[in-house]
């Protein structure tokens, strides 16, 4: 027993939590079962764990590169206050934990266990309808405990296993559900590239996405001029450079970090050690913003070199194990996809929403008051801007993200305080958990196990809602994408040239 307590172990700590071995080893044995020869499996195995690698070092990279900015805001104006951040909000829920008593163990049984319902609701996808599996390690984690930490403030007397049975039904219906959520407007997205999110804002994705598509369609239908996407503008004269990707992020940035930086100050960025005194302000300035634009384009050469492998060996598994599903997988693979200017508008408007939140939130005297971080900052309003600009055009990319930065931090801000999270520093803060579990949380608050219920079916159904909606499509777009586009041309659904 000890043995096999063993192998679970370290499956979990080199593979589960790890998704760059994770998605390596599924396209491994997706070729595998497609009876490629093993030396082209593992070249397989090699180009997708490397490519997700490049991803990650992309990812990395963008939040290492906005440190000063966060650290500085944060010092410089004395705030203490709650940073919401998926690594902030992880230690502050461990320490809260330790606290309380509670061994941080149980989360990783949580993960586990939430890891198999997810893959079985998936397994049984002609009763669940659900078609995506979750892969995304790193972020599980992260969502495991928060989970923990919500549901336990609900139930806080309940025993031990039956409390993390209740938690691995909820969390594993989550990863099932809302992963499913973005298997359309993904595909749509990407042509059929065959993945779906697995991330921290599935829900507010797909919100954001929907409701782009029906303002342009209200639009289209009460005769307006159409607005157009982000890469169907055609700016005149000199404004034309902006239409190159690199150089829009690159003056975008440097008009955005420029601003923030100047308020930090030299002096600050020399004492904190983030520039030295030698260095030119203008210079450090320009050199950081422009890094924006070198790891974004490293995080889509990521994408690009991992998406394909993955997309002809998931075909192996499909057909053998998981009938019609896809596999779920970092939100960062949509920047690959789509307009690449969405992603840094997004980004900005975010953090436009985020600050003036956070200003009334001073204001107002709030007792929680909340720093932004650079994930939820980035990854959420990248995305939704990404969508809604696919979906509904510029205008929705511009908006779409601004709501979402006081959604993040206005939810954030009451949920971590309700459930006693603000006093350990940190809350996970992302869209979809500054909005749908908050929502969780106070339907079992208040009506205890029948909440549980409540929720659980909630969940149940929106899947089947889905179904309803477009019977013959549904695992169509997932089996056979180009089928799929004939059949029901979903031109409808995204926004077209002119
Ligand atoms: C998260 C998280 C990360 C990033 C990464 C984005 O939520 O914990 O490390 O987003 O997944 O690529």
């Amino acid at each position: 027993m000890e043995f096999l307590v063993g192998i679970w172990e370290f499956f979990v700590t080199n593979i589960l939590t790890k998704p760059h071995f994770l998605i390596g080893l599924i396209v491994f044995i997706g070729y595998m079962l497609l009876k490629r020869p093993w030396y082209e499996s593992l070249a397989g195995f090699i180009k997708a764990t490397v490519g997700y690698l490049i991803l990650t070092v992309g990812s990395g990279g963008l939040i290492t590169n906005f440190r000063p900015i966060i650290v500085g805001l944060r010092e410089r104006f004395q705030l203490d206050a709650m940073v919401i951040d998926p690594y902030f909000g992880q230690n502050a829920i461990q320490a809260a934990m330790e606290k309380a008593g509670k061994s941080f163990g149980d989360v990783m049984i949580l993960l586990l266990t939430a890891y198999i319902v997810n893959i079985l609701l998936v397994r049984f996808s002609r009763y669940t309808k659900l078609r995506a599996v979750f892969t995304t390690g790193n972020v599980q984690i992260q969502q495991a405990a928060t989970a923990f930490w919500l549901i336990f403030f609900c139930f806080p007397n309940l025993g031990r296993w039956e409390i993390l049975a209740v938690m691995a039904v909820l969390l594993g219906l989550y990863w099932a559900v809302g992963s499913n959520l973005t298997v359309d407007i993904t595909q749509e997205l990407t042509e059929g590239a065959g993945f779906a999110i697995a991330h921290q804002q599935m829900f507010g994705t797909f919100f954001f996405a929907k409701l782009a598509e029906k303002m342009r369609k209200r639009d289209e239908a009460k005769g307006k001029k159409q607005g157009r996407r982000l890469e169907d503008v055609e700016l005149p004269g000199w404004l034309s450079i902006f239409n190159e990707n690199m150089v829009a992020t690159g003056i975008l940035m440097t008009l955005f970090f420029g601003a923030i930086l100047l308020v930090l100050g030299k002096p600050y960025l020399v004492g904190a050690e983030f520039m030295a005194e030698k260095d030119n302000f203008f210079f450090y300035i320009l050199q950081t913003s422009l890094y924006f634009a070198v790891y974004l384009a490293i995080l889509q050469l990521g994408v690009r070199t991992f998406v394909a492998e993955l997309t002809e060996s998931f075909q192996g598994i499909a057909t053998s194990f998981l009938p019609n599903s896809v596999p779920g997988i970092d939100v960062a693979a949509t920047f690959g996809f789509g307009s690449p200017n969405a992603v840094t508008i997004g980004f900005i408007s975010g953090a436009i929403g985020q600050f003036l939140a956070i200003g009334i939130l001073l204001l107002f005297n709030s007792p929680t008051i909340v720093v932004a971080g650079f994930i939820p900052l980035f990854f959420d309003n990248a995305v939704i801007s990404v969508f809604a600009n696919n979906r509904g055009g510029a205008k929705y990319a511009f908006i779409f993200p601004f709501i979402n930065g006081l959604i993040q931090v206005f939810g954030s801000a009451l949920i971590a305080t309700w459930v006693g999270l603000s006093g350990f520093g940190g809350y996970l803060g992302m869209t979809d958990w500054a909005t749908v579990w908050p929502m969780f949380t106070v339907i079992m608050k208040f009506l205890g196990i029948i909440g549980v219920v409540v929720v659980a079916i909630v969940l149940i159904i929106i899947p089947q809602l889905q179904y309803r909606a477009n019977k013959e499509g549904y695992f169509l777009i997932v089996k056979d994408y180009e089928a799929y586009a004939e059949k029901f041309s979903p031109s409808d659904d995204i926004m077209h040239a002119e």
